[in-house]
């Protein structure tokens, strides 16, 4: 008998809530649920494929443990077991700082991995955390941080609302949005553009969303920082002030104004190859259009000025009264776990507060940028990173410089990995830990309700029960946490290490933790919604929110549109925004200082696409048919002069590696610029990917430079490096 369930769909940061229809434990269909309240029917076919990753015979289903130099089928038992002989030792000899983790970005769509991994990392005790935020989004959470004292305030555009949207290094048709959950971007434009609304796009490629724009503009990779300045400049310049909605809540303004002053404009414009004529247009409509707003992604926080970009986007819409008002620039307020991420003391926001032991990297958000891991394990150094725990995460891929990671983590004393694949990185593994179907696990958006577009809970209860022989990613990290913490692994301990751990975070809230029906790290959600700010608190009979009120709507439970959240929700010492935090200042300096940029370099930057998704969807049949992804866009002018093939290999050169790679012309680049997707490169020995094997592609990665970073955050610069460009034979 067939029936039907419902699932967020854990893949992008859209959420689609789908509908998955099922015999038994084999799905028969996925479709979009029309009726949800924030996807409203949406569904690319990423999610329609969760069929085949459901079926996949690859997706792990059993630990593996190393033997012999080989990684064999194992028993959770022998596997903990291994794991606890591979990591104590290390421990008692060199300390918990020789352990690192890695957290990769399925964690941000699997709350019980995100949260597990908490517990864990705490136990854990080591500084050396790297995420794959050093290779995303980290500068804007510190520029948000800075200016509005919280790494999780990130503002969003009202879509729904808005009459103007200017996007830089972006490409919502493609990628769904991102540090923004608007499932259905295109239908959203769409409404936007019936009411007379505009979308400018800012990018060096004419993007599939600047197709659906009403103006794209190319600019300079990297330039960003110029055009903003630039932005910046015009509006003051003309007068542009705080809105008096504003201004009781701003510090900084005479900072700002006197810097946009020192920019000129004849040489910003030259800078990020926008002309100035065009400059002053969008200054003066992000000024006159009363709902507007700017918005910045990949494009702008993985590459050389990262954190000022991500700083002067929400600057523009500080100074062009954008931020906080309906239709500009929102803050979305999360239902639940707004501390948990919040991460902040009372100390407010701070960064760089120590140092890695042999690259000397500062903090950022806790951990350290990806790009020195290889570094900090290289050596002998006596500080040396031994160990490593790798959870949903492939750097083998997806890091700076990636080859030479990837002959660092063969030299590891130990290595974990907790993933669904036996992936390019998990190839390194002492011991892979099978995490389960995506229909085999609940789905909270705890990360991503930060971003969303609308205020909404939403949970999905899993599809199927777990597998015979699985464990639940949440077990998974517990388990972890107890061989850590020296505790035992078995069921009895893990257990009573989780009671300790739920009766900590609820601390006098305990009350709203037990006899409430929910166990593990449901109970925890559920307590986070109650005491959250449209939680029902301890009253049983309350209106407010609960899991259960939450679980009875599987529509999700509308918590209205976004609502103005100044200043009540600003963490800064001075409970202001500061608009011109002095660090951001320098760095802004320090660019308009600097030298042009070698106009004969050829530039390369990164690019999505709807069937991929970073590096771990090419497995599925689905998404893998058609046509060849992995290719190089170059210019036909760029292509002339080089003697370079449609079709054709090319060889391309950084500082850190060379690859060669199919070429595909175009006009949609600009000229002087080359585009590669990230994620390929899938014919390396060890792994178990059988179908992504078949068209391997190349490892954009190579190229990335491990020594070429934001200054602020040491995030990687992903976006504008600097390559050579030759045909091949
Ligand atoms: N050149 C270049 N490099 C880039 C980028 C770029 O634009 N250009 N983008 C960067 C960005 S934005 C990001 S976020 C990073 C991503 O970097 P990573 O997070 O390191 O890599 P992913 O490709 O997302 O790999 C995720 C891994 O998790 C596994 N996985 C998937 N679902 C689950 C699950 O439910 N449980 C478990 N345990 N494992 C799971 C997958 O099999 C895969 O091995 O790449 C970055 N690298
Ligand atoms: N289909 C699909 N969806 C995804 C992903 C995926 O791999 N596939 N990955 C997910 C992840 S992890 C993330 S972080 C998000 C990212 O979400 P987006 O940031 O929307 O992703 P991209 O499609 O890479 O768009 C980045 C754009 O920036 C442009 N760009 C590059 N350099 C510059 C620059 O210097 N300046 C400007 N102005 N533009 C530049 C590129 O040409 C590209 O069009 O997507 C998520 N969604
Ligand atoms: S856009 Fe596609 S991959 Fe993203 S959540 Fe929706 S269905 Fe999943
Ligand atoms: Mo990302």
């Amino acid at each position: 008998m067939s029936e039907v369930a419902r699932r967020i769909c854990p893949v992008c940061e859209a959420g689609c809530s789908l509908e998955v229809a099922h015999e038994g434990r084999s799905v028969t269909g996925i479709r979009g649920a029309k009726s949800d309240i924030l996807s409203r029917g949406f569904i690319c076919p990423k999610g329609a494929a969760l069929k085949e990753l459901d079926a996949d015979p690859d997706r792990l289903r059993q630990p593996l443990v190393r033997r012999d130099g080989v990684l064999q089928p194992a028993s959770w038992d022998e596997a903990f077991a291994a794991i606890r002989r591979g990591l104590m030792p290390l421990i008692e000899a060199h300390g918990r700082d020789s352990v690192a983790t890695y957290v990769g970005n399925p964690t941000a769509h699997n709350y019980e991995l995100a949260l597990g991994f908490g517990v864990m990392a705490k136990a854990l005790g080591s500084p050396y955390v790297f995420t794959a935020g050093t290779v995303d989004q980290v500068p804007k959470q510190v520029s948000s941080g800075l200016m509005f004292g919280s790494r999780m305030a990130v503002p969003v555009p009202d879509i729904d609302r808005s009459d103007y949207l200017l996007m830089l290094g972006a490409n919502p048709i493609v990628s769904n949005g991102s540090l923004w959950m608007a499932p259905d971007f295109r239908g959203r434009l769409r409404e936007m553009k019936a009411r007379g609304g505009k979308l400018i796009i800012i990018d060096p490629r004419r993007s599939e969303t600047a197709e659906v724009a009403d103006r794209h503009h190319f600019i300079r990779p990297a330039g960003d920082a110029w055009f903003l300045m630039a932005l910046l400049h015009v509006m003051l310049r003309e007068g542009a002030l705080l809105t008096p909605a504003l201004a009781p809540h701003v510090n900084g303004f005479e900072d700002i104004s006197a810097l946009a002053a020192e920019v000129d404009l004849a040489r910003a414009s030259a800078a990020c190859g926008i002309g100035m004529a065009e400059i002053e247009t969008i200054a003066r409509e992000l000024v006159s259009t009363p709902r507007a707003a700017v918005y910045g992604r990949i494009g702008t926080t993985a590459q050389k000025y990262g954190t000022l970009t991500s700083w002067l986007i929400d600057a523009v819409n500080v100074v062009a009264g954008n931020l906080d008002v309906p239709g500009g620039a929102m803050f979305a307020d999360p239902p639940a776990f707004g501390d948990v991420y919040g991460g902040n003391g009372p100390e407010g926001f701070a960064i760089h507060r120590y140092t890695a032991r042999v690259t000397g990297h500062p903090e950022v958000l806790g951990e350290f940028p990806l790009a020195a891991l290889a570094e900090e394990i290289e050596g002998n150094d006596e500080g040396r990173i031994r160990a490593l725990i790798c959870m949903a995460g492939n750097p083998v891929l997806s890091a700076p410089n990636a080859a030479r990671l990837d002959k660092a983590l063969g030299t590891l004393d130990f290595m974990v990995a907790i993933d669904i694949y036996l992936s390019e990185t998990a190839r390194h593994a002492d011991v892979v830990l099978p995490g389960v179907s995506p229909l085999e696990k609940g789905h909270y958006d705890s990360f991503l309700s930060f971003f969303m577009t609308r205020n909404v809970a939403r949970f999905s209860a899993p599809v199927f029960p777990l597998a015979n022989n699985a464990l639940s990613e949440w077990r998974i990290m517990l388990t972890l946490a107890a061989i850590v913490s020296g505790m035992g692994a078995d069921d009895a301990s893990v257990s009573a290490l989780e009671d300790g751990v739920l009766a900590d975070i609820a601390g006098p809230d305990a009350g709203l933790l037990h006899g409430r029906g929910h166990r593990g790290v449901e109970a925890w959600l559920d307590m986070e919604l109650r005491r959250g700010p449209f939680g029902s608190g301890s009253d049983e009979n309350g209106h407010g929110l609960t899991l259960d009120k939450v679980l009875a709507a599987p529509d999700g439970i509308d918590l209205g549109a976004l609502q103005p959240r100044l200043p009540g929700m600003l963490r800064t010492a001075s409970g202001k925004v500061e608009l011109a935090p002095q660090i951001l200042v320098d760095e802004a300096r320090r660019m308009l200082a600097g030298e042009a940029a070698d106009e004969d370099q050829m530039s390369l930057i990164g690019r999505r696409q709807v069937r991929s998704n970073n590096s771990w969807m090419h497995n599925l049949p689905m998404l893998a048919k058609g046509p060849f992804r992995c290719t190089l866009m170059v210019n036909p002018a760029d292509a002339a002069r080089l003697n370079i093939t449609e079709g054709g290999l090319a060889r391309v050169r950084a500082r850190t590696g060379m690859i060669e790679v199919q070429v595909e012309i175009t006009d949609e680049i600009a000229p002087g610029v080359v585009s590669l997707p990230h994620g390929w490169g899938h014919d390396m020995a060890g792994a178990g990917l059988s179908v992504a094997a078949e068209r391997p592609g190349v490892n954009s990665n190579v190229l990335t430079d491990d020594a070429d970073l934001d200054a602020i955050t040491g995030t990687a610069v992903l976006n504008g490096i600097p390559v050579r460009l030759e045909a091949v034979g």
